[in-house]
């Protein structure tokens, strides 16, 4: 029967049961132990599918990415415009999350007793809390970058907190196979070009128990925060609520801010007329919260609607749905710093530029189906020394944020992908912008 359903709303049919069974638990003063013998293992199980496909994730989709853009003669200008602006939106996408974040501190409410309680929840290793911090203290200032490479790669990969070394490997690898024969490459591309399809299934699957893994996370989130105090469980769904609207005034300003204005820097089409054009693509990201599935469309439209040729979107739009994810971007910066505060853990400046570099590594290395940036969320928090299992916090909200973002992931790339076929001379003459930097000379 549950088949039939969208999955979004499958599970935000779960989340709405979740809610009111903790509610229940605790209004009818039933023992916590049969939440946390009985359901919350469920979460747990679910929680850790997706850890378990993070590192294969990252491998196959960043080796197949780079591997993708062809040879590295291939890196003309186009490539190297649509490169350099998928990384600036994503850089300006964190930095405005994190603006955010820190301006309305969403997670900065709950009172210290819940703080202690999640800690104890999230961090698999909370008596170790104290040797890491001291051992971050005292290594040398180029330790993070002596940490993203990898002494033992299979370490690495088994290692939840090196996640970045994988990220690191994977690019480079990626790069090394643009440069080898092309037979022997296609080898190892086909492989991983599989393993990315394997993954992609699997997350499928992981996401078919998402209903019950979010009913399960958000039932054993509300009963054992709230304990005796049912108020705690208010503030905490409160600090969500808060969470959420942040992540979506986020997202909106990307739009209507950044998009609107790459439009009008390298373009003459209006952004109203933009949005009408891709409005059915940003439908089906809505609905499906994959960037993958929608591709095909956001390729039609751009080329039907707006006069790109199929050369431009066939090669902007493909890498923009694999390397380009604005939308998860501003969320995993958001995401990371309110799990922080709601741990009430306090991030450095240096914290807060990890998160800018992993926050981009991670969107680069999300897949565009459903939940992938919850996945990649965990690189980000092991990187900033957060506990990964934090993520079960902001699951909640999670399917729902996943929806707008997606949305927010495919406008960018077809605004990114108009952007360059103008400055190529490409689009309708009333459509091209003829005096910007980047137009070939006609
Ligand atoms: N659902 C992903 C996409 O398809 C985005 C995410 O999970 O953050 O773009």
């Amino acid at each position: 029967m549950l088949k039939k359903i969208p999955l979004h709303t499958q599970i935000i049919i779960g989340l709405v049961l979740g809610l009111i069974f903790g509610l229940v638990i605790i209004q009818f003063g039933i023992s916590p132990n049969f939440t946390v013998d009985y359901i919350k293992p469920i979460g747990t199980i679910f929680i850790n599918a997706l850890k378990m496909i993070a590192v294969p994730l990252v491998l196959a989709s960043l080796i197949v990415g780079v591997a993708n853009l062809g040879d590295i003669s291939k890196l003309s200008r186009i490539g190297g415009k649509t490169i350099l602006a998928y990384l600036v939106t994503t850089v300006i996408a964190i930095t405005i999350g994190l603006l955010l974040v820190n301006f309305f501190e969403p997670g900065e409410q709950l009172p210290q007793e819940t703080r202690d309680k999640l800690m104890a929840q999230f961090d698999d290793q909370a008596g170790s809390k104290a040797s890491s911090a001291a051992a971050i203290q005292n290594q040398g200032p180029l330790q993070p970058l002596v940490d993203i490479v990898p002494e033992n790669l299979f370490a690495a990969a088994s290692n939840n907190g090196s996640m970045l070394q994988v990220v690191f490997f994977a690019i480079i690898a990626g790069i090394a196979l643009l440069q080898i024969d092309k037979g022997k490459a296609q080898t190892f591309i086909g492989f991983f070009d599989s393993l990315n399809d394997v993954i992609i299934k699997i997350v499928e699957y992981i996401m078919m128990i998402a209903p019950y893994g979010v009913f399960a996370l958000m039932a054993s989130l509300i009963v054992e925060i709230a304990g005796e105090n049912p108020d705690s469980a208010v503030e905490l769904l409160l600090a969500l609520l808060k969470y959420t609207l942040v992540v979506i005034s986020g997202l909106f300003i990307i739009v209507a801010g950044v998009y609107s204005i790459l439009l009008k820097s390298f373009t003459k089409i209006s952004f109203k007329d933009f949005i009408k054009s891709i409005r059915p693509a940003m439908l089906l990201g809505f609905s499906t919260s994959s960037s993958s599935a929608t591709l095909p469309v956001t390729m039609k439209l751009v080329e039907d609607e707006i006069g790109v040729s199929e050369e431009v979107s066939s090669f902007v739009l493909p890498l923009g749905a694999t390397i380009n994810m604005n939308g998860t971007s501003l969320y995993q910066a958001v995401a990371a710093v309110f799990i922080a505060q709601a741990l009430g853990m306090d991030l450095t400046i240096s914290q807060q530029l990890t998160i800018v570099l992993t926050a981009t590594l991670a969107a680069i290395g999300s897949a565009g189906v459903p939940g992938a940036g919850l996945i990649m969320l965990i690189i980000v928090l092991e990187a900033i020394g957060v506990p990964g299992a934090g993520v079960a916090l902001i699951i909640a909200p999670d399917r729902i944020l996943d929806m707008f973002r997606t949305v927010v992931n495919i406008t960018g790339d077809a605004a990114v992908c108009v952007a360059v076929a103008s400055t190529e001379g490409e689009l309708p003459s009333g459509l091209i912008r003829e005096s910007n930097p980047f137009t070939p000379n006609a």
